[in-house]
């Protein structure tokens, strides 16, 4: 049998002797151009610069990150995953988001420890109950598995969930969606860090863009209706470690996402707001499924380590504080020992928060902008993790190609002016 080229004694050993790991991306100064900058160094802007490197033959890109890559939405979130959205345009798109996801770990060769386990969205009232109908047949039409199940079959997907009657907020049924589920978070930035340096794209940490650079702009860019131009064009972005000329910049930033778009004078309809998270000690495997329910403002999903991990609503307070509050940890404890009584004696272990920016319709903003060269892949709400394999698939087709691909098209800046909103509220995992 060949040898493991890390043992467990060697793993240690290394540790313990502080010997230098061999990287798994290089460590670059910024060069004094690139063909495309993309700013934020989570899922989506690696995804980006992965597809358009692989895609499409564009390598000369950079992205700069003001922190480390991964240290945003895309390690907070509770990584989980499904595409039962309410409109035909959101199925759509969070269905590719799915099968990328689903061929990952191959296509990357890295195991993103995808867990198809199911998602369930539970219903406590007639109105959430129509909901849920609703988003099945809308979701079979597209022919995404996704039914309507009975307080009974709740049951029988996840046995420790309380389904009598004489509870506050009685099961009444769920949307059931077999092909949902969680996948290592933090393997998929790195699955795309790595894939994306072998290409030859630098990634650039603990480089903050200070300013957008552009020329030839006319007054306010957001005054423009005919989009690409009026404002201007792109030339490069100012950053922490100097200036970087590029024809086109993409803002793929969660957060500040709104104050770097304000850098190119172009300004979203975002507003930003926290969303707290915890996770418990572990525990023997006993929740094989992911649960969520909005009126109780929950979602909880048990880790392979046995971790309980949850989430709630958004704070209702838009800040970009991330700091965690008690308030917090009441409300989500007494919710979810009304679904699950039966864990009452487990015990948290950390609370941590991470930054949503929320649109008027819950969707995203993707594509270009009335600024030539600068794109958005923006607003993600509570959606961006599920969402980050497409984006860049679709943002990096639409830089190459320079148009909106089909896929993205619903979600361009334009749909706030005329008028086609993509109303995703009703598919939000709890009531915001
Ligand atoms: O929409 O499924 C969801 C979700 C889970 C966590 C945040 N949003």
């Amino acid at each position: 049998m060949g040898k493991a080229k890390y043992s467990a004694a060697g793993l240690f050993i290394r540790g313990a002797r502080k010997k230098s790991w061999p990287r798994v991306w290089r460590d670059v100064e910024p060069k004094k151009s690139y063909d495309v900058v993309i700013v934020g160094g989570g899922i989506h802007g690696l995804a980006t610069a992965y597809y358009l490197a692989s895609n499409h033959g564009i390598t000369n890109v950079a992205v700069v990150d003001k922190a480390y890559l991964g240290s945003g939405g895309s390690g907070r979130n509770t990584a989980i995953v499904r595409s039962n959205y309410l409109t035909p345009e959101g199925v759509a798109f969070y269905d590719r988001s799915l099968d990328l996801y689903n061929t990952m770990s191959t296509d990357l060769n890295l195991n993103v420890m995808f867990s198809e386990r199911g998602h369930m969205t539970l219903a406590h009232t007639d109105s959430a109950l129509r909901t849920m109908h609703w988003r099945a047949e809308v979701n079979k039409l597209q022919g995404i598995d996704s039914s309507v199940i009975s307080p009974e079959e709740v049951k029988k997907e996840a046995p420790s969930l309380d389904i009598s009657t004489n509870t506050r907020y009685p099961i009444l049924g769920a949307l059931y969606h077999p092909p949902g589920g969680t996948i290592r978070h933090d393997a998929v930035v790195w699955a795309y860090a790595r894939a994306a340096d072998s290409l030859g794209v630098d990634m650039i940490q603990k480089c903050e863009v200070l300013d957008i650079m552009c020329e030839g702009g006319e007054g306010s860019a957001a005054d423009s209706t005919d989009g690409k131009g009026a404002g201007g064009k792109v030339t490069g972005v100012k950053t922490s470690l100097g200036d970087i000329a590029a024809p086109v910049v993409v803002n793929c930033t969660a957060g500040w996402a709104t104050n770097i778009s304000d850098m190119a004078g172009v300004k979203l309809p975002i507003t930003t707001h926290p969303l707290q998270a915890a996770v418990t000690e572990p525990v023997k495997s006993f929740l094989p499924t992911v649960v969520v329910s909005g009126s109780l403002h929950v979602y909880v999903s048990q880790t392979d380590r046995g971790e309980l991990v949850f989430g709630a609503s958004v704070d209702p307070v838009a800040t970009y504080d991330m700091r965690g509050t008690l308030a917090f940890t009441e409300e989500l404890a007494g919710h979810v020992l009304e679904l699950m009584p039966a864990i009452s004696k487990m015990r948290l272990m950390r609370q941590w928060a991470g930054l949503c920016d929320m649109t008027p319709d819950y969707s995203p903003v993707m594509g270009h902008t009335q600024v030539e060269g600068y794109l958005v892949d923006v607003g993600w709400g509570t959606y961006g993790f599920k969402a980050g394999p497409v984006s860049g698939e679709q943002m990096a087709a639409a830089i190459a190609t320079e148009s909106m691909p089909e896929l993205i098209a619903p979600f361009a800046l334009s749909r706030f002016t005329e008028g086609t909103l993509v109303g995703e509220k009703g598919a939000a995992a709890v009531g915001h």
